[in-house]
């Protein structure tokens, strides 16, 4: 099985995290559609990462399939709940984690356009979703430890992965002095290998 994908993406990090906390082998292979020799389209004609090879040739996309995928295959450490309802609130997690991570790439991507082509009524609306999701993150998470139920889910993953992103292309906006209770949780998340290891990088 292998993982194609990049150092920065926060997709791709949730993949690799969700691999580490499951234990599971899994090689990492270091593609970006961004480049123009970049192999990504020929495997997800979407040409995005992640991609998940499997050994016989399956290719899964996107992380949310990839993650449901690997904790389903492996019974130890689960991070999704069995119970529908459960497992919904969870992917309501991980789907608002992943909104807010959409926006934040829709305004790295519209800063990098020519100046003449950029539009800032763009990057508002995406600004705004953003403050939005973290409005409801913290609230939902409360002064709880996890983001559901007593321990680590894909819920908290998926918000680390996010929160970690805003840090990486993102780093004026400041989120942990508006929501310190995201702060707490982002902290005690960064002391998990899983995590610490997959920090975005260049
Ligand atoms: C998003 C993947 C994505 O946009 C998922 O897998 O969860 N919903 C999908 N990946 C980006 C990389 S990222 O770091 O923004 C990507 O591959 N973009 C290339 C492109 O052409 O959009």
């Amino acid at each position: 099985m292998k993982l194609v994908g990049s150092l920065t993406s926060p997709y791709v990090r949730k993949a690799r995290v969700v691999l580490a906390e499951k234990k599971i082998e899994c090689e990492f292979v270091i593609d970006s559609p961004w480049v123009d020799s970049s192999g990504v389209p020929d495997l997800n004609p979407l040409g995005k990462i992640p991609v998940l090879l499997l050994d016989d040739d399956t290719r899964l996309y996107d992380s949310r399939v990839i993650v449901e995928y690997l904790d389903g295959v492996a019974p130890n450490n689960k991070l999704l709940p069995s119970t529908a309802r459960e497992r919904a609130l969870v992917k309501r997690w991980e789907a608002l984690a992943d909104g807010m991570t959409d926006a934040a790439v829709t305004i790295v991507l519209e800063r990098r356009r020519p100046d003449d082509e950029r539009s800032a009524g763009w990057i508002a609306r995406h600004r705004v979703k953003i403050d939005r999701a973290l409005v409801a993150l913290a609230a939902d998470l409360g002064d709880n430890a996890w983001c559901h139920g007593n321990g680590i889910t894909l819920a908290d993953i998926a918000v680390g992965c996010a929160l970690g992103y805003l840090d990486f292309r993102m780093p004026e906006l400041d989120w942990r002095a508006a929501h310190p209770n995201l702060a707490r949780l982002q902290e005690k998340l960064m002391q998990r290998p899983s995590l610490a290891d997959t920090v975005p990088r260049e």
